[in-house]
């Protein structure tokens, strides 16, 4: 009988057909690494340097305005761009290329530098979601535009240029390696079991729920890779954000607060993540087998300090992770979501 506390096993992650490999057993090796809590510095309302606040210079020369709300621009260094032509060429399906075109946005979530979302009030987090509510409807609306992808890098440690409260929109013409995985994965299910993907999966989720509201459920996915990654899902059948309504809207403000203060106060730092939306593609289908959803992929694992690594065996062969997705689902159950 497979002991998922001791046995060697691996998982499968029915989003993206791919297995984690879990070593329950390897947490109980000793661990000699530094667990310092690292100070935390006070930021400030305002930075005159930052590029994200308003009255601000950005680079290129453009001045932000004296926004009071939230603030979308277009990306001044953008790694997409709508006039490009498409084409493309394929010699003997090795040397394929093609061209992509797009639009990259940076949205602001509040004027004020200091703020993050777990420090934000639900009714500010609601501008955020009204924001990217209709980011996604005008850049989806767009001919050329089928993928809306909505993400935030927070923490040096993931890549973040600023500490400004704010996240990015790369949206673009084909579906990106991610979207295609869940778009097969859950248009497969949907025609041969004839229901979705998630909606059944969190028929059968309760052991690793972090927190829920009448609208969401936040939980360490089964097959999770990062130590601590959680899925926000919608708890009804919405293929987007545009298609909550109101209580869905504030419910997913309401979640996001509580899972970010539960990270920041899992190690007593501000907890680096990438966080991101998967919905709906923008390419006129109805996609009935969508099921919105929120992937936090956080890489702290023992401190604020001592990170997981995705090297080795795991770039070569397969994710792989010691402690159990049940043990870290406890483990932010343990903590508040309310900051400390
Ligand atoms: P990140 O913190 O996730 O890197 O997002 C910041 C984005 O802001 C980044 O994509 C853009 C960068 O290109 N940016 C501007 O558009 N204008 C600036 O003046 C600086 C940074
Ligand atoms: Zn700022």
């Amino acid at each position: 009988m497979l002991d998922l506390k001791q046995h060697p096993h691996r998982r499968y992650n029915p989003l993206t057909r791919e297995w984690v490999l879990v070593s329950p057993h390897r947490t109980q090796r000793p661990w000699q690494g530094q667990v310092e809590k690292l100070p935390r510095a006070e930021p400030k309302r305002y930075d005159p340097t930052c590029y994200l606040c308003p009255r601000n210079e950005r680079a290129g020369g453009v001045r932000n305005p004296d926004y009071t709300g939230t603030f979308v621009f277009d990306n001044d260094f953008a790694a997409l761009r709508p006039d490009t032509p498409v084409e493309g060429f394929d010699e003997n399906g090795l040397l394929v290329a093609q061209s992509e075109p797009g639009i990259c946005r940076v949205v602001c979530f509040s004027p004020r530098h200091d703020l993050t979302i777990g420090g934000m009030s639900t009714p500010e987090l609601r501008t955020v979601v009204d924001t990217w509510v209709a980011q996604y409807e005008e850049l989806g609306a767009r001919e050329e535009i089928n993928w809306v992808q909505i993400f935030e890098n927070r923490g040096e440690m993931m890549g973040a240029s600023n500490p400004h409260p704010h996240c990015q929109i790369w949206s673009n013409h084909t579906l990106p390696n991610e979207a295609v995985k869940e778009q097969i994965s859950q248009a497969t299910y949907f025609e041969s079991r004839g229901a979705c993907l998630l909606c059944e999966y969190l028929k059968l989720e309760r052991e690793r729920v972090v927190c829920e509201n009448d609208a969401f459920v936040a939980a360490v996915p089964f097959w999770a890779v990062w130590p601590f990654e959680t899925i926000v899902i919608s708890k009804h059948h919405v293929p987007d954000i545009s298609a909550l309504d109101g209580a869905g809207r504030d419910g997913l403000a309401d979640i996001l607060r509580r899972i970010t203060s539960r990270y920041d106060n899992l190690f007593d730092t501000p907890f680096p993540y990438s966080l991101g939306f998967h919905q709906r593609p923008t390419d006129g289908g109805p996609h009935p087998e969508w099921h919105l959803h929120a992937h936090f992929l956080p890489p702290l694992l023992r401190s604020a300090t001592v990170r997981k690594f995705m090297v080795g065996y795991e770039l070569l062969s397969m994710p792989q992770r010691d402690i159990t997705a049940e043990d870290a689902a406890a483990r932010l159950r343990a903590v508040s979501e309310y900051r400390d």
